[in-house]
C-alpha cells in the first residue's frame, strides 16, 4: 500500500494521487490562449514543469506527514508547524492553481458592479487599486506573488509575499483569503519580457477574469 500511495495516474491530463484528495488542476484554456499577457512556451513550461513539480513534491510530503484529508486552508493555517517543504511546495501548488483560475482569454475590462463597489470602498477607486497592486507586484524583491485578499472583517487589501508564501499562511504579516494572484517569479515572464517586470504586470489586467474573482470574493465573504 505504501508504494500505491506515491503512484499517480494520468487520466485525461488530470493527475490523481492514489490515496490523495489533492489533484493537479486542468488548465481551463490552451497554452497560447493568454498570449496578450504571456507567451505559449512560458505558459506550457510554467504549468507542466514548475506547477507540476510543486504538486508532486507537495503530495509526496503530505503523504509522508499523513496530511491527506486536510483542506489546504487548514494546512496553511498552521504551516509554521510543518517542514518547510510543505510551505514551499504546498504554496507552489495552491498559488498557481489560483493564478490559472483568475485568468481567461475572455478576461480584462472592469469588475462587476458589486466587486467594483467593494474596491471603491476599500481603495478609493479602481485606478488606485490597480496602482497599489502593480506596486506590490513590482516591489516584491526577488521571487514572490502579489495578492488581492479579503480580511476577517470582509475588507479588501493588497499585499505581496516572498517565494511561495500566501496570505492564508500563519507566517505572513497580513492574513486573509486571496481572491486574485499574480506570479512575479522570473520563470513566469522572463522568456518574453526579460527584465521588464513592469510590462508583464501591466499586461496582467488584459486577462484578469473578474467574474471568477467576484466568485471568490463572494465565497470568502461567506467564511
Ligand atoms: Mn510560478
Amino acid at each position: 500500500m505504501k508504494t500505491l500511495a506515491i503512484i499517480t495516474l494520468l487520466i485525461g491530463g488530470i493527475t490523481i494521487n492514489a490515496q490523495s484528495q489533492f489533484t493537479f488542476p486542468e488548465l481551463g484554456y490552451s497554452y497560447d490562449a493568454l498570449e496578450v499577457f504571456v507567451d505559449k512556451t512560458t505558459m506550457e513550461i510554467h504549468y507542466t514543469r514548475h506547477h507540476k513539480a510543486y504538486f508532486n513534491n507537495f503530495v509526496k510530503a503530505a503523504d509522508e506527514l499523513k496530511l491527506n484529508g486536510m483542506a489546504m486552508e487548514a494546512i496553511f493555517n498552521q504551516v509554521s508547524q510543518y517542514p518547510v517543504t510543505i510551505r514551499n511546495n504546498g504554496g507552489g501548488y495552491f498559488n498557481h492553481k489560483l493564478f490559472w483560475e483568475v485568468m481567461s482569454p475572455a478576461g480584462g475590462g472592469n469588475p462587476s458592479p458589486k466587486l467594483m463597489k467593494a474596491i471603491k470602498k476599500d481603495f478609493g477607486s479602481f485606478e488606485i487599486f490597480k496602482n497599489e497592486f502593480e506596486d506590490a507586484a513590482k516591489g516584491q524583491f526577488g521571487s514572490g506573488w502579489a495578492w488581492l485578499s479579503v480580511d476577517k472583517q470582509g475588507n479588501l487589501f493588497v499585499s505581496n509575499t516572498p517565494n511561495q508564501d500566501n496570505p492564508l499562511m500563519d507566517v505572513v504579516e497580513k492574513r486573509g483569503i486571496p481572491i486574485l494572484a499574480l506570479d512575479v517569479w522570473e520563470h513566469a515572464y522572463y522568456l518574453h519580457y526579460q527584465n521588464k517586470r513592469g510590462d508583464y504586470v501591466g499586461n496582467f489586467w488584459k486577462v484578469v477574469d473578474w467574474k471568477e474573482v467576484e466568485k471568490k470574493y463572494n465565497e470568502a465573504n461567506k467564511k
